[in-house]
């Protein structure tokens, strides 16, 4: 590695390494569940001035000057977040998925609380989890973390195991201030009206982490948390919701005033005033397109679920459909490659790129999440190409020959380049003048 002592090789490095990156990106099938493509008018949002600008605090309320065309995007983000969320509120400043959670234990919680979520095993996410383990909660907000009780086998929370949890909770003595809902393996919806219906007659919070499931719920084609008991909702603005990377938080206005100082003063400064502008178009592109956006995901994930299978693959929930989302959960232990981090690799040099994950039971198996035995794979990306159910025949074959037939990694890439030529413009979208991953050279 090029050690930084000449400046100016180490510059054309950078942006020699981007342009690789660009060009790579062209080629691969990219199936992470938590990235997407954005279009070329979010990406022109992003390389405004706003990003060398300050705008604290909320529209109207700055302690800045110089915001007046700053505000007005700003309202307009917000104004269609609620359109398009069918919510009283929103706030499109804070700049990360975490932020937004923790912006909500900070407007809900007290530390020495204690929350109610997914453990990481059964998807959860590590905003979630306990102090031991660095979680948002437990290390930064110094929550007590309980989990829901999880059914392994409908990949969901075990609705009437966990008020069995929360009623001796609370004969211990030991109150649920919040409920977190969500996950970042999110196949199916979560039952939260059953379990918001004993939040509320408790006295606690429920907030539903919308991160990996945005664009589904916006749409109405997964569930429809504000209605069902959630008082708010987070989410990132990058995953099934094609935006800048980034988050959001939508809610009855009842917690308007204190998730807003939830997010300024207590964990933003200023916050990402071009990520704003973003934000704000791929809610207007959501509010037009999304419908038919999302439904494409979710078909092409189940058709994808089934073409796996096909080829051999253990693609997990299968007797309820594999998914209701983006998102399937395959174990590969019994492959010949045997976990998930060697899966991973040998289809990232065939360029498909997908990321390894744990399995509810594989602590039990003594595997973690360097070997775990599964692998999670997403269709939002290659549907915002346009990839339809004849695609995903012929993405499960390109990975059988990777997993069971151990073809030659390079072979496959070859013909996954060649694939990939026809994909290359992003749908959904009102202009798409740019190719998805076209570099763009302003020096
Ligand atoms: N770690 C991300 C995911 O892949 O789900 C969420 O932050």
């Amino acid at each position: 590695m090029m050690t930084p002592d000449d400046p100016r090789s180490a510059y054309d490095k950078i942006f020699s390494l981007l342009e690789k990156h660009h060009s790579w990106m062209r080629e691969t099938i990219n199936l992470i569940a938590s990235e997407n493509v954005h279009s070329p008018a979010v990406r022109e949002a992003m390389q405004v001035d706003f990003s060398d600008r300050y705008a604290e605090g909320w529209p109207g309320e700055r302690v800045y000057a110089g915001t007046k065309y700053i505000d007005e995007v700003e309202i307009l983000g917000n104004e269609l977040t609620k359109e398009l969320f069918r919510a009283e509120f929103a706030d499109v400043r804070p700049i990360s998925g975490v932020l937004a959670n923790l912006s909500i234990l900070t407007a809900f919680t007290e530390p020495g609380d204690r929350m109610m979520c997914l453990s990481i095993p059964t998807g959860g996410h590590i905003s979630s989890a306990r102090h031991r383990l660095w979680g948002t909660a437990g290390r930064v907000r110094g929550l007590k973390v309980q989990y829901f009780k999880y059914d392994e086998y409908e990949l969901n929370i075990d609705v009437d195991a966990t008020i069995r949890k929360i009623e001796r909770l609370k004969q211990k003595g030991k109150h649920i201030d919040l409920f977190m809902f969500g996950a970042s393996v999110f196949p199916f919806p979560q039952p939260i009206d059953e379990i918001s219906q004993v939040a509320k007659e408790n006295g606690s919070y429920v907030n539903y982490d919308a991160a990996h499931v945005a664009g589904l719920v916006a749409s109405d084609n997964f569930q429809d948390p504000l209605r069902e008991g959630a008082d708010s909702l987070t989410f990132s603005t990058h995953k099934t919701l094609p935006g800048p990377q980034g988050g959001c938080i939508v809610a009855h206005e009842q917690f308007a005033d204190r998730i807003k100082r939830g997010v300024f003063p207590a964990l933003h400064s200023n916050h990402h005033l071009h990520h704003v502008a973003a934000k704000a178009v791929v809610m207007a592109e959501m509010l037009a397109f999304g419908k038919e956006y999302s439904q494409q995901i979710i078909k092409n994930a189940q058709a994808l679920g089934q073409a796996l299978t096909e080829e051999g693959f253990k693609v997990l929930a299968e007797h309820k459909g594999f998914t209701k989302s983006h998102v399937l959960l395959i174990e590969v232990a019994d492959t010949p490659l045997r976990n998930g981090r060697a899966v991973e690799e040998k289809l990232e040099d065939a360029n498909i790129i997908i990321n390894r994950n744990l399995l509810p039971w594989d602590k039990r198996f003594g595997r973690d999440y360097i070997r775990p035995g599964g692998i999670r794979l997403g269709t939002s990306e290659i549907t915002r190409l346009g990839m339809k159910e004849p695609e995903m025949t012929q993405i499960a074959e390109f990975m059988r020959r990777i997993v069971f037939n151990q073809e030659a990694t390079n072979k496959v890439a070859k013909d996954v380049a060649q694939f990939r030529k026809e994909f290359q413009k992003v749908f959904y979208a009102f202009d798409t003048a740019r190719d998805a991953y076209d570099y763009i050279k302003m020096r």
